[in-house]
């Protein structure tokens, strides 16, 4: 009879196995169904877009000359620029012409690199604090202590620049000091062809933005830059702008 049951037992023991396995797949299975509801994702891209939009800017491994162009060793050279990346679109995926900025310090300037792929370079704008919002350009945004100072610039390398305090009107008559050079490969203003780039080399004075241009300072900076392909929608895209500001670190 013992025997009997033993046996009994023994034929039973594939079942039990599929039985128990079958449950613990299924469990894991819920789990899985389960394991990402809605409120866990924006907490980690929340987390993630945080560090993503503070730039640690270095000081510039060799001169720099502005004259456009970014081969000089302060750009070339290591450390690496710290950059953007690319701008995104406001749907959040990449932006389209690629934008980008990369930064570097020294000399009581921090230097920027404003690269724009773009396939008709529009421009007409050509006097200081000009509607530059009307045709290709950038906007750079600094902002320290209530006090916002707002920096765009064309193709052309003309600056329209402000400044606002506790968010009150932008004053024009603000003038930054800011230095610029440019670089074009493309027919400023004529879409009969197939344009490739501009690009602007900047020079902002430390103490224009309210820095003394020592290791440690920070910044907040937004970026946005704005186009018009050709037969399409004006288009922009941005850097560090909304829920997560930019920042920059001095390193
Ligand atoms: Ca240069
Ligand atoms: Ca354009
Ligand atoms: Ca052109």
């Amino acid at each position: 009879m013992a025997m009997n049951l033993r046996a009994h037992a023994w034929s039973l023991l594939p079942l039990v196995v599929v039985l128990t396995l079958g449950g613990v797949l299924y469990a894991r299975h819920r789990t899985v169904t389960h394991a990402a509801p809605a409120l866990a994702a924006p907490a980690a891209a929340a987390s993630a877009t945080a560090g993503r939009f503070v730039l640690h800017v270095p000081h510039m491994a060799g001169g720099i000359t502005l004259d456009g162009d970014t081969d000089d060793p302060g750009w070339t050279g290591a450390p690496h620029p710290a950059r953007t990346g690319p701008f995104v679109a406001s749907s959040g995926v990449e932006a389209r012409p690629f934008s980008e900025i990369r930064f570097v310090w020294g000399d009581g300037y921090l230097y920027l690199s404003l690269y724009a792929a773009d396939e008709d370079i529009e421009s007409r704008t050509t006097e200081r604090d000009g509607p530059l919002w009307l045709d290709d350009a950038f906007r750079v945004v600094f902002r320290r202590e209530g006090v916002e100072y707002a920096v765009e610039v064309s193709p052309r390398a003309v600056i329209t620049d402000s400044i606002r305090k506790d968010g009150k009107d932008w004053d024009y008559s603000w003038t930054s000091s800011i230095h610029v050079s440019q670089e074009m490969d493309g027919t400023l203003n004529d879409p009969k062809d197939q344009d490739e780039e501009w690009v602007i080399e900047m020079a902002v004075p430390f103490e224009a933005i309210g820095l003394r241009g020592v290791p440690g300072e920070s910044i907040g900076l937004s970026a946005r830059r704005c186009d018009t392909p050709k037969g399409e929608p004006r288009t922009c895209g941005s850097w560090g702008e909304g829920d997560a500001p930019g920042r920059l670190v001095i390193e």
